[in-house]
């Protein structure tokens, strides 16, 4: 095993607390992962990724800094990685997805705010987070009221923190506030990187996303067979590792698991039997190492056929048209693909409701769990215009609303095995 101490001390990581959390990671990893059976092979990769998440990647995005790249960590899906690519620089979504350093976290936030944003500020109080601290840049946004005021004290962390200013709502003057926010993005990012962003630039940044969101729409498609062919736990894994792999390897390694996959389907094979409840989860992201959910459904007999998340398929639906000549042209393709996104900041937001049906159809789930984190007013209000849409369809939902903490994991299996019983 490479010895990455130098690298973590020169991080300015707290060895100790470091220690703490990666020995925590390992063992959730080998409880959650590990004990599955039927994996694909493929998966090795994931597995080995994984093992060297503060390893080896780190120390790839060290060697991009020393050969004069920029490293760009993000927070929300609205930051376009086409143009962090065409300006040379590496982005990274940076996790935010375990309780970690949250007593810390809650000396600067009100105990009642969601786990993503405690988590996000307990990495960075207690040093653990190496991919913070290798960002040339951080980026937040001003999508829910919880980070877009958490980040105003954020920023006296993270001196390096941009905000991007995203709508709220879907009118033509809204798509002008997001086109101008990538402009004035473009901006920042030459100036931190010293590269001018051109068409071919652009172009090239938007091909290599491109390829990346179609090896996950490949994967999606493919879960749609009966029996599932991989589980939802290592489906949402290639989602999160999504978020800061290299996405040539990335889109490499994804495409060879979907092989593997396409075989088994012929063969009638899968990691359950056909006729296992099928489940789509529907609501917040789920960052690394957020394997509560999925783990508890598949531990109770269900297996989850589909993420409507930002890890997952609203973090990955529809392309860049690759079509445009011009700088001006192809901003315009990058903003329209953007401007689609139906998280629920967004008000009205139809859309998501369209494509939770939808899902549920392509996918043919048995019922859908929406998952919303406590604290998290966008997703818990919209649960409930959820439910009725999914009613109106005929189609069961239940609601979960839960936090990082393991404490309910045996009231959440209660209610999950009742439901999977009650759809079977
Ligand atoms: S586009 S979902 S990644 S904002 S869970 S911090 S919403 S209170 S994460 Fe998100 Fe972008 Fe939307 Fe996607 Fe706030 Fe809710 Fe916390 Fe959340």
């Amino acid at each position: 095993m490479t010895d990455y101490k130098q690298m973590w001390t020169d991080l300015g990581l707290n060895l100790e607390t470091h220690d703490a959390l990666l020995s925590v990671l390992g063992d959730v990893y080998q409880r959650t992962f590990m004990a599955q059976k039927d994996r694909p092979e493929g998966m090795g990769y994931f597995d080995f990724v994984m093992s060297e998440v503060h390893g080896l990647r780190v120390k790839e995005l060290q060697d991009a800094r020393a050969a004069g790249r920029k490293v760009i960590g993000t927070f929300c899906v609205f930051v376009p990685e086409e143009l962090i690519l065409a300006a040379d620089g590496v982005c990274v979504g940076l996790c935010a997805g375990a309780e970690f350093g949250f007593e810390q976290a809650e000396k600067l936030l009100p105990p009642n705010t969601c786990s993503l944003i405690k988590s996000f500020f307990g990495f960075k109080m207690s040093k653990v987070c190496p991919y913070l601290e290798a960002s040339d840049m951080v980026v937040g946004e001003t999508t829910c009221d919880g980070k877009k005021k958490a980040y105003e004290i954020f920023r006296e962390l993270q001196p390096n923190l941009y905000v991007m200013e995203v709508p709220q709502m879907k009118n033509p003057q809204d798509r002008e506030l997001l086109k101008s926010e990538y402009w004035r993005f473009k901006g920042e990012l030459e100036k931190l990187t010293g590269v001018t962003i051109d068409a071919q630039r652009l172009k090239k940044g938007i091909d290599l996303v491109n390829s990346k969101r179609q090896a996950l729409h490949r994967l999606a498609a493919l879960r749609a067979a009966d029996p599932a062919p991989i589980s939802g736990l290592d489906a949402l894994l290639i989602n999160q590792v999504a978020f800061y792999d290299d996405p040539v390897r990335f889109t490499a390694s994804v495409n060879k698991v979907c092989d593997e996959l396409e075989a088994r389907i012929k063969s009638g094979k899968g990691v359950t039997v056909k006729g296992t409840p099928r489940i789509l989860i529907s609501g917040c992201p789920m960052a690394v190492p957020n394997w509560k959910l999925p783990g508890i459904i598949e531990t109770s007999g269900g297996v989850v056929v589909g993420e409507e998340s930002c890890v997952g398929e609203r973090g990955s639906r529809n392309l860049v048209s690759q079509s445009g000549k011009t700088l001006d042209v192809l901003m315009d393709a990058v903003v329209d693909r953007y401007f689609k996104i139906d998280c629920a900041i967004f008000t009205p937001n139809r859309e998501r409701l369209e494509h939770i049906e939808s899902m549920a159809r392509d996918y043919k789930a048995d019922g859908v769990i929406h998952y919303a984190l406590q604290f998290c007013s966008p997703y818990m209000i919209e649960s409930h215009t959820v439910e009725n849409s999914l009613r109106k369809k005929g189609i069961p939902g239940i609601r979960i609303e839960t936090d990082y903490s393991q404490g309910d994991t045996g009231q959440l299996k209660t209610r999950i095995e009742a439901f999977l019983e009650m759809i079977r």
